[in-house]
């Protein structure tokens, strides 16, 4: 039996926060007694056995399964601002396996399987919604992708499958799927276990269930240096002060090469900002994911029945996180041109994230050159769909010294040997 102190349970494997559920939340609300904090902030210690940088998903699911599943517990996750204020908090949501790659399909797969069951092993509602996902081929060439990736899906196992479109439109029925298009709709990419989740929620759960296990968070500690002696992690710079530690994690994202260039390791990669938008809501409609290719869109609608849009990168490179006209423009006008009822619906905001791109749109995962620099970076327009089974194959990668096999692709010292792992082809929209 776990011993309560101060609205935590202290267990075996740690303290842990009250458990969420209908029985709770009915008592509670009976004696008006508060939730107690879903995680309390810690001093920062002279050291850490690990330390990770980016309290992103990818950040968080690590250090949880860190504690987890290897009993590592004396870890630190720092964030130069709050949790999930990054790529994590200002993605679309949007979660699939429909990769092109066998690489990529088996290691997204991992990720959705993780996040079905992510809800219970967190008890935190993380609001996945496996709704289907459907990318629409407007020509010859997108069509032949889509069998390519099905094919590929279906040989590890994934559900997808090329549809036509009287399909298409018995599945989202105020689709234009008539000849009179500028893009006709020749067929789609059907994506059955696709769908979008509450990215926050994701965020606050790795946190909370990292926390419960001993696991320090520290928002707004910025790293401002990394020490290397005899080509060895020796410490970490802060903003809070030096932290001693053997193993450093880089898991900054759209950061990634200035983390790294601070440890002496070069990335092949550059950082784009990705725009999206949101509209006020409307009634449901919209059942599916629905992806554009050709005219650079994505679509979806929350259950609040805000409609979430986005598109393709910026073309320049930026660590900007501003919104533009430019893109709002655009983006208004292809979106119109898929469901020109939508001619009224006001948006409400816009946003920006950044995606650090590498040549083959396939991350870089594992050890470096320089001893206990590790990185779960090179995330491009996909990393948010992957935080589960990085953080999973990252913690297995820092317990047992090798990365596993699951990420064996994805090593850095395949740039060096050309043997990339092309998965551009499943980028939702082209960039
Ligand atoms: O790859 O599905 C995707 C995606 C959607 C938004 C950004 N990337």
């Amino acid at each position: 039996m776990p011993v309560i102190e101060n609205g935590h349970a202290r267990s075996r494997r740690g303290i842990y926060p009250a458990r969420y559920s209908a029985a709770g939340l009915f008592r509670r609300g009976l004696s008006h007694q508060d939730w107690p904090p879903a995680w309390r902030s810690q001093p920062v210690k002279p050291s850490y056995d690990v330390v990770i940088i980016g309290g992103g998903v990818h950040g968080l699911a690590a250090a949880y399964y860190l504690a987890a599943n290897h009993g590592i517990t004396d870890v630190a996750v720092l964030d130069k601002g709050y949790i999930g204020s990054g790529g994590s908090g200002r993605n679309t949501a949007i979660l699939r396996s429909n990769y092109l790659t066998p690489e990529g399909v088996r290691f997204y797969d991992r990720s959705v399987k993780l996040y079905e069951r992510l809800a219970a092993e967190l008890d935190y509602n993380v609001m996945f919604s496996q709704r289907g996902h459907m990318t629409l081929a407007h020509n010859d060439s997108s069509l032949r992708t889509m069998r390519w990736r099905a094919e590929v899906n279906k040989a590890e196992g994934v559900d997808s499958e090329v549809i036509g479109p009287a399909e298409v439109k018995r599945l989202a029925p105020f689709i234009d799927v008539s000849d009179e298009a500028r893009y006709p709709i020749l067929g789609a990419l059907y994506h059955p276990p696709g769908g979008i989740i509450r990215h926050d929620a994701v965020v606050w759960g790795y946190a909370r269930g990292a926390a419960a296990l001993g696991v320090h968070i520290h928002q707004h500690t910025e790293v401002t240096g990394i020490d290397v002696t005899g080509g060895h992690v020796r410490s970490v710079r802060t903003t809070q002060g030096d932290i001693a530690t053997r193993t450093v994690l880089n898991a900054t994202a759209g950061w990634a090469t200035l983390i790294a260039d601070m440890a002496g390791v070069r990335l092949p990669i550059t950082t784009f900002p990705l725009q999206a938008a949101v509209t006020e809501p409307v009634k449901p409609f919209l059942s599916t994911v629905i992806v554009s290719g050709s005219l650079h869109v994505y679509i979806s609608q929350t259950d609040r029945g805000e409609l979430v849009f986005g598109a393709s990168v910026d073309p320049f490179t930026s660590y900007s996180m501003r919104g533009s006209l430019e893109f709002i423009e655009g983006l208004a006008g292809h979106v119109l041109e898929l469901m020109p009822a939508l001619s009224k619906v006001r948006l409400l905001r816009q946003w920006s994230g950044l995606c650090d791109m590498t040549p083959d749109f396939s991350p870089i995962m594992g050890t470096t050159s320089v001893g206990g620099f590790l990185v779960d970076v090179g995330w491009g327009t996909y990393g948010f769909k992957a935080g589960p089974v990085s953080g999973e194959a990252m913690a297995a990668t820092i317990a047992s010294g090798q990365p596993p096999e699951i990420i064996a692709a994805f090593a850095l010292e395949r740039f060096m040997a050309g043997a990339l792992v092309g998965e551009k082809g499943a980028a939702a929209v082209g960039h």
